[in-house]
């Protein structure tokens, strides 16, 4: 018995996911943020990618949201994926992000910008400058380049991969051992800017490592796995976290190429990445919100002229499938969609882009629901995703400039 697809009327009865942008938890979405205070007590704009890809914009983000400061935000646009809009480029002419504006003053760089931050606001328990945190930034770029000389150069022989690989391990000890120094799971005594600075390329390091070396960098380290645990029970982290899916593959263009070694458990975890399944990956532990059903298709419904507009496949025959897609998603129904619809539905599950469409549970979902879907209609996959640039992803090709979710 073969379920009929909803209606976009009936399928919108089926979700009453909202949630406060300016004031409730942390989400990629908001423009603005107040955290209960008044619109004239904002002192701060966040310039940052629409997408959420930048990790330096994640840092400055997280601090911002850990501190409850009220801030603006302006969404630019990244090399990688479109063209860089003329009023930053006067504003920012190196065009890089973040950037920062607190009382009207310009600010780059995002250590000089966490630096001003705890100067106007105080700092995140220890600040930037403080003698203890000073050797964990160290360490953070010691371990940045220790990932980014096994990850983005090709290894000519397998000796180097395996040198390298020996040298990034040999700096992950240390972290562990940085990490033991505190009977806590943070970096210090409490959560604080070590924890911040680390981050968004620890989150980066584990999927990418994951994907193209076969390196499941939260399970086999016990006090990062215990790190990463503690900062999922943090809202704000929630808030600002992506998945494996997203950071494969925003990171080749940004990174400027990710190299894979080939190893039988890489091929494996690439297998899993693209196609699923998705739940129990080791991109995230925190259990499953009862909510990530109703927020996928909420957002899929917000955002459904855009997605239908700029997948390759006839609009009405996508529609259709999309619905399939979508009614399986809620109701559980096997929903065939309509010949063709293989290569269209997997299209859209390769692009959904975690935070910046939906949280980390609710992509899973809508991607489980796409796959399964796609699966009735047959093999075909979707347009690859480009590895030298993401201009699939342009925000200029999105009715709304500046609009989340270009599924
Ligand atoms: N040292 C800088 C690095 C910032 C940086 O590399 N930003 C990248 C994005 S992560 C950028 O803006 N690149 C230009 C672009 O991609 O458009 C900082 O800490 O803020």
């Amino acid at each position: 018995m073969t379920a009929t697809p909803l209606s976009w009327a009936e399928l919108e009865t089926l979700t009453d996911f909202q949630i406060d942008p300016v004031n409730g938890p942390t989400n990629a979405q908001a423009r603005l943020r107040l955290f209960g205070q008044r619109e004239t007590d904002v002192r701060v704009t966040l310039y940052r990618d629409n997408h959420a890809w930048c990790p330096y914009c994640q840092k400055v983000w997280l601090w911002l949201e850990e501190k409850q400061i009220p801030y603006r935000v302006e969404k630019i646009t990244m090399f990688c994926y479109g063209e860089k809009e003329s009023w930053y480029k006067r504003k920012v002419p190196s065009g890089m992000l973040p950037a920062l504006e607190l009382d009207g003053q310009l600010i780059t760089e995002s250590d000089d910008i966490l630096l001003a931050l705890e100067r106007a606001f105080g700092p995140l328990q220890q600040g930037i400058e403080d003698p203890a945190v000073i050797p964990l930034r160290r360490l953070e770029r010691l371990l940045f380049r220790a990932w980014c000389t096994w990850l983005c150069y090709p290894a000519l022989m397998p000796q180097q991969e395996r040198r390298n690989r020996g040298q990034f391990v040999e700096v992950v000890t240390m972290v562990e051992q940085a990490l033991a120094q505190t009977p806590g799971p943070y970096f210090l005594e409490e959560f604080g800017t070590a924890d911040v600075i680390f981050t968004p390329y620890v989150e980066r390091m584990n999927a990418s490592l994951y994907y193209y070396k076969g390196y499941s960098l939260r399970e086999e380290n016990p006090r990062l796995s215990a790190w990463f645990d503690a900062m999922e029970h943090r809202p704000t982290y929630r808030g600002t976290q992506s998945d494996f899916h997203t950071h494969v593959h925003d990171l080749p263009p940004q990174m400027g190429g990710c190299w894979e070694n080939g190893e039988p458990q890489a091929r494996l975890n690439q297998q899993r990445v693209d196609h699923g399944p998705w739940f129990g990956l080791p991109d995230v532990t925190y259990p499953e919100p009862a909510t990530s059903r109703a927020e996928a298709l909420r957002q899929v419904i917000r955002h459904r002229a855009n997605i239908i507009r700029v997948n390759p496949a006839d609009d009405a025959l996508f529609d259709q499938a999309l619905r399939c897609a979508l009614t399986t998603l809620m109701t559980g129904a096997v929903c065939v969609p309509p010949p063709g619809a293989d290569t269209a539905l997997r299209y859209l599950r390769d692009r959904i882009s975690v935070p910046r469409d939906m949280s980390i549970y609710a992509a899973k979902r809508l991607r489980e629901a796409l796959e399964q879907t796609a699966a009735l209609a047959g093999t075909g996959q979707g347009t690859p995703i480009p590895t030298k640039h993401r201009r699939d992803q342009d925000p200029a090709n999105f009715a709304k400039r500046n609009e989340v979710a270009n599924l």
